[in-house]
């Protein structure tokens, strides 16, 4: 097949058939529905930034808006802030009795938490800190379960100054140890256990083991959560519901430089030990509230808001702590699995609370999608809005069902891009604007400036594919790597140059100038001279009927480069048996071409994921190619992977 043709296929793959315009009701009610907004914020981004910082509560206002000495860029110099006081105390004169938190614990208790309930809870917890030595600067190290004292623990050492390292609870003991001791931080607040899909996840157990190898610790304040016994170490160990309930109930909040830090927050590479992302207060608290505003439309005194993701990471950070109390909303905090008891645990509480907004990430969506529609079916889901998805390029297949069976055909997907590193959104609709083609990031956030380069660093223009890049700092966008900002220059500015951010994700620009995320660069296949994303391949599969997930991988091949390799998992009722392979080999032949078909097909209940739900192609790839599997620490689900192993164990030989 010629080049030309390869090119033109995969183009009309991503040329999605169906587009979406605005609900002319939506976009009437929209915070945001002037497309002006963005030649305005292109003309003048510190303008567009500066006004947004204006949403927020400043104790002293800023000098300048952007210093920027590439790599490193500043925002809101001189400006004093402080982020509790955004996310509590400033609501408290109009709206201290608003619900800042519906929290449903998975065992089926609830907790209502106003505005007032949490900034009471937030104060009595920064006095214990302050008790126990902690002071502006000191790092806090935080492993919770999703109960409302994890909002609450971060709050409170924001309110002191003290930056917080939250660690996913799903985290083991040694990856704690090796985050605590990274930070140097003072003080580790846990739990006894939280509950997982029934069963108990022994916290304090991991915490003990870790602070053992932790000589930085000086107290462990442990909330009781499940109320199992735990061992103690007196002296170290302090009992959080005793201390809280005994401490005053006022606590100023620290004027914190615009620049000073708020969080760290590990995101792992894909080798060697997780980077420390740095976040400080000013840029942070703008970009998050801007976009949570502005690309959920939110309305604090009508929606009901739920992320679904965990606090343990970005998304949680941003878009169920500092976000969406910084904007006053009320949201929904769930503790749990989305399949206990029974697979229509989040339909349940969407109907119950009348969620209007939910975000979520492409890994729950085909989950539901292989569960069936069923589920959704028996509730009514007719209260929500707007859906928004994150973390992995989304399937236009999937976007399409999610929006018909979740959004009853009616609701704006935001498709939204952006990492750990950037702190907000950066890439995504603006709902009450922009037009949108499932499967695309669509256009960057008014004031950011994104383009997709080639190896060298020009521009693809329209109708090319490359490298993501970002060519001005955003606000929320991290200062540095914790304690070697070397790392920070190597990992990110050594492809392009100090001016430009170097994501590592690779992408296509359409002929509407819209960014479709291919994700990793590493995922890029080289396939008889071609280079073809996983996420086509992946897409070509999920848009047959009978498959609820795919992930793909190339395998060194001695005649082709690389040959293709697809992971399949078929919907709940469909067999994944010989006449389904071929099947989806013709069938991605014909959407994408013959180039993009794959090699060898293996059907499987499950892929390997990240415990924040990534694909991990590049374990896959070990499997397909027979060698040993690398690091499989951050792994949720690793007992598939024998599973899928003995599966594989055909392909490694060569040819079919
Ligand atoms: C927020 C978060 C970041 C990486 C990023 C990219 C992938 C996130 C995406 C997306 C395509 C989207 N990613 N959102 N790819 N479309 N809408 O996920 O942060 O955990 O640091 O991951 O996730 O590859 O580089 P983080």
């Amino acid at each position: 097949m010629a080049e030309k043709d390869v090119e033109r296929t995969i183009e009309a793959l991503l040329e999605e058939r169906r587009t979406f315009d605005p609900p002319a009701e939506f976009a009437a009610q929209a915070n945001l529905n002037d497309a002006a907004v963005y030649t305005q914020a292109e003309k003048d981004a510190d303008a567009w930034w500066a006004a947004e910082a204006e949403h927020l509560d400043w104790f002293e206002p800023w000098e300048t808006v952007l210093e920027w000495t590439p790599p490193h860029h500043k925002w809101f110099i001189g400006g004093k802030l402080n982020a509790a006081h955004n996310c509590l105390d400033r609501h408290l004169d109009q709206n201290g009795d608003r619900v800042a938190y519906h929290w449903i614990g998975e065992p089926g208790e609830t907790r209502t938490i106003t505005y007032s309930d949490l900034h009471t809870e937030v104060c009595r917890l920064a006095n214990v800190l302050n008790d126990l030595g902690v002071r502006k600067g000191d790092r806090v190290a935080i492993y919770l379960p999703m109960i409302p004292e994890l909002p609450a623990a971060m709050l409170a050492c924001a309110r002191i100054g003290a930056p917080h390292s939250v660690v996913f609870g799903g985290f083991s003991a040694e990856s704690l140890r090796d985050r605590i001791n990274d930070a140097e931080c003072k003080v580790l607040i846990t739990a006894d256990g939280g509950y997982r899909r029934g069963q108990v996840v022994p916290l304090k157990q991991n915490a003990d083991e870790a602070v053992a190898g932790c000589p930085s610790i000086d107290h462990v304040l442990v909330v009781k959560r499940t109320n199992e016994d735990v061992a103690w170490t007196d002296g170290r160990d302090l009992d959080y519901g005793e201390l809280v309930a005994a401490a005053g109930a006022d606590f100023p909040a620290h004027p914190m430089d615009a620049e000073d830090m708020l969080y760290i927050l590990y995101t792992s590479g894909t080798t060697g030990k997780p980077k420390g992302i740095v976040h400080t207060t000013g840029g942070y608290m703008t970009g998050v509230s801007s976009t949570h505003r502005n690309i959920f439309d939110l309305k604090p005194e009508t929606d009901v808001y739920w992320c679904a993701a965990d606090i343990g990471w970005v998304t949680g950070h941003s878009y169920i702590v500092y976000g969406p109390l910084a904007n006053g909303a009320t949201s929904i905090l769930y503790e749990g699995a989305p399949d206990f008891p029974d697979k229509d645990r989040w339909w349940s509480i969407v109907e119950e609370y009348g969620v209007t907004i939910l975000y979520t990430a492409p890994t729950a969506i085909r989950t539901f999608m292989k569960w069936g529609t069923d589920y959704p079916g028996k509730h009514d889901l007719s209260s929500l809005r707007l859906l928004g998805t994150v973390g992995e390029p989304i399937n236009p297949e999937a976007w399409v069902w999610y929006q018909e069976f979740i959004g009853g055909g009616k609701t704006p997907v935001v498709d939204t891009w952006w990492q750990t590193e950037t702190g907000a959104i950066m890439i995504t609709p603006l709902p009450g604007i922009t037009k949108l083609k499932p499967g695309s990031g669509t256009t960057p956030y008014p004031g950011t400036f994104a383009d997709v380069v080639d190896e060298q660093g020009n521009s693809v223009g329209r109708g090319g594919g490359g490298y993501l890049v970002l060519k001005r700092p955003a606000p929320a966008m991290f200062r540095t790597i914790f304690g070697d900002d070397q790392r920070y220059r190597d990992t990110y500015f050594a492809k392009y140059g100090n001016e430009t951010y170097f994501p590592g994700d690779g992408a296509k620009l359409d002929e509407d100038g819209y960014f479709w995320l291919l994700g990793r660069v590493d995922d890029v296949m080289n396939v008889a001279g071609h280079r073809i994303s996983t996420y086509e391949v992946e897409s070509a599969l999920v848009d047959h009927k009978g498959v609820a997930e795919a992930a793909v991988v190339g395998r060194k091949d001695p005649r082709e480069g690389e040959s293709i390799v697809a992971f399949v998992t078929p919907k709940a009722s469909v067999d994944g048996n010989d006449e389904l392979m071929r099947d989806l080999r013709e069938h991605v032949a014909r959407v994408i071409g013959k180039i993009a078909r794959p090699q060898s097909i293996v059907f499987t209940d499950d892929l390997p994921k990240t415990r924040s739900g990534k694909i991990m192609r590049r374990l896959l790839r070990d499997v397909a190619e027979g060698r040993e599997l690398g690091d499989v620490t951050t792994l949720q689900n690793a007992p598939i992977l024998d599973e899928i192993r003995t599966k594989a164990e055909g392909l490694t030989g060569g040819d079919e």
